[in-house]
C-alpha cells in the first residue's frame, strides 16, 4: 500500500520535460476488448495495461462518489506514472467504474476541519495529480460516463480528448463558486485553454454544472455518444491520436501546455500557502460544512 501524501514522483523530472518515447512500431487498433492485459489495480483506481496495443483503461473505483480524497489522489499519481515509466504504454483512457458518477471532485472531507499539516499534504496531491496528468505524455482521453463536478471535470479537462455519455442527468463543470469557494488559477487555466476566456469566465463565475449536452456546445466534451457505446469509441478515438508518431504529437503537446504548467510549478509552494489560509478562514469551512450539510439534506 501507498502512504499517503509521500510522493516519490515530487522529486522525479516532470513528465513534460522528460526525453520523448521512441518512435511507435506500427500502429495497431485498440479495439475491444483490451486483451492481453496486464493489470496493477489498487484500493481505488484499478489500471489494465494492454501491451499489444500500447492502451491502458484506468478505472475510478472509489464509491460512493469517487472523491478525490488524499489516498485516491495518491494512488492515481502513483498508477500514472507507473503508466508514463512503461514503454510499452503510450496512451491512457481514465473512466469510472461507479454507476452514474465520473468523479464527485475533491473529497470535501479533506478539507474540513484538519491540520495545517493536512491541508498542505492534500493540496500537494492535487497539484500533483494535475502536473502529471495534464504534463502527461501519453495521449489522455477520459470517458466521461456519469456526474463530473469540479476536480472531477479538472481530471477530464486535463486530458488530450474528452468523450462523454449523452445522458442529459450527467453535468459537468467547475462549481466552485457554488460552494463559495474560488477555482485556483490552474483549474481556470486549463478550463481557458479548452473553451477559450469568455465561455470559461462566465461559467466560472456562476459556478456552473452543464448537462452533457449543454457541455457539448460549449466544447468542453468534444463528444457525446450513447453510453453504450461510450468504451468503444474511447478506444477508436485512441487508435486515430495513436496513429501519429509519438514525438511529434508530444512535442506540439508540450508547446500548448508547458506555459500553463510552468505556472504552477513556479508558483506551487505559494499556491499550497494560499489554498491552506483560503480553506482555514472560519467562513470557508461554514461554507463547506454547510454545502456537505445540503448534500445530506437534499438525500434524505
Ligand atoms: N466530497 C466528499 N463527499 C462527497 C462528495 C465530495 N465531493 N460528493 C458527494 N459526497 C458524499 C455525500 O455527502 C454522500 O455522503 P453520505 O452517503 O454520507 O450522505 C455520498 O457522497 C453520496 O452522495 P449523493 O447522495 O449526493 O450521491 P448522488 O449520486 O445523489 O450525487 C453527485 C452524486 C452528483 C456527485 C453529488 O454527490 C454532488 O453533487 N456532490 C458534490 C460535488 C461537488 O460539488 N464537488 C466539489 C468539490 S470541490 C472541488 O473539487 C474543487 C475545490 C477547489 C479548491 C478551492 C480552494 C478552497
Amino acid at each position: 500500500s501507498v502512504s499517503p501524501g509521500v510522493l516519490p514522483l515530487c522529486c522525479r523530472l516532470p513528465a513534460w520535460d522528460r526525453a520523448s518515447r521512441p518512435s511507435p512500431s506500427p500502429l495497431q487498433p485498440p479495439g475491444l476488448p483490451l486483451a492481453p492485459c496486464r493489470s496493477f489495480s489498487n484500493n481505488k483506481i484499478q489500471v489494465e495495461l494492454d501491451e499489444s496495443s500500447g492502451v491502458a483503461m484506468m478505472k475510478f473505483k472509489s464509491p460512493p462518489v469517487n472523491s478525490l480524497s488524499l489516498e485516491f489522489l495518491t494512488e492515481f499519481s502513483i498508477s500514472l506514472e507507473k503508466l508514463e515509466n512503461n514503454r510499452a504504454c503510450r496512451g491512457v483512457i481514465i473512466t469510472s467504474a461507479v454507476p452514474k458518477i465520473f468523479s464527485s471532485g475533491l473529497d470535501i472531507t479533506e478539507m474540513c476541519g484538519k491540520s495545517m499539516e493536512h491541508y498542505t499534504e492534500f493540496w500537494r496531491a492535487v497539484q500533483e495529480m494535475w502536473l502529471r496528468l495534464y504534463g502527461s505524455n501519453m495521449v489522455t482521453v477520459a470517458a466521461v460516463n456519469g456526474s463530473s463536478p469540479a476536480g472531477g471535470c479538472l481530471m477530464a479537462l486535463s486530458c488530450d480528448y474528452r468523450i462523454m455519455a449523452e445522458n442529459p442527468k450527467f453535468s459537468i463543470g467547475l462549481n466552485e463558486a457554488q460552494l463559495g469557494i474560488v477555482a485556483p488559477f490552474w483549474f481556470k487555466d486549463t478550463f481557458v485553454n479548452v473553451v477559450g476566456h469568455r465561455i470559461a469566465e462566465r461559467s466560472l463565475q456562476l459556478g456552473s454544472l452543464h448537462p452533457a449536452p449543454e457541455a457539448h456546445k460549449l466544447g468542453l466534451v468534444d463528444e457525446l455518444v450513447p453510453e453504450e457505446k461510450l468504451m468503444e469509441k474511447a478506444a477508436a478515438v485512441m487508435a486515430q491520436w495513436l496513429a501519429l508518431p509519438d514525438h511529434a504529437r508530444q512535442l506540439t503537446k508540450t508547446m500548448m501546455r508547458k506555459a500553463v504548467l510552468d505556472r504552477l510549478v513556479a508558483h506551487r509552494e505559494e499556491d499550497i500557502k494560499n489554498f491552506i489560509s483560503f480553506v482555514s478562514k472560519e467562513s470557508i469551512q461554514k461554507s463547506l460544512r454547510m454545502y456537505m450539510e445540503m448534500l445530506k439534506k437534499r438525500k434524505s
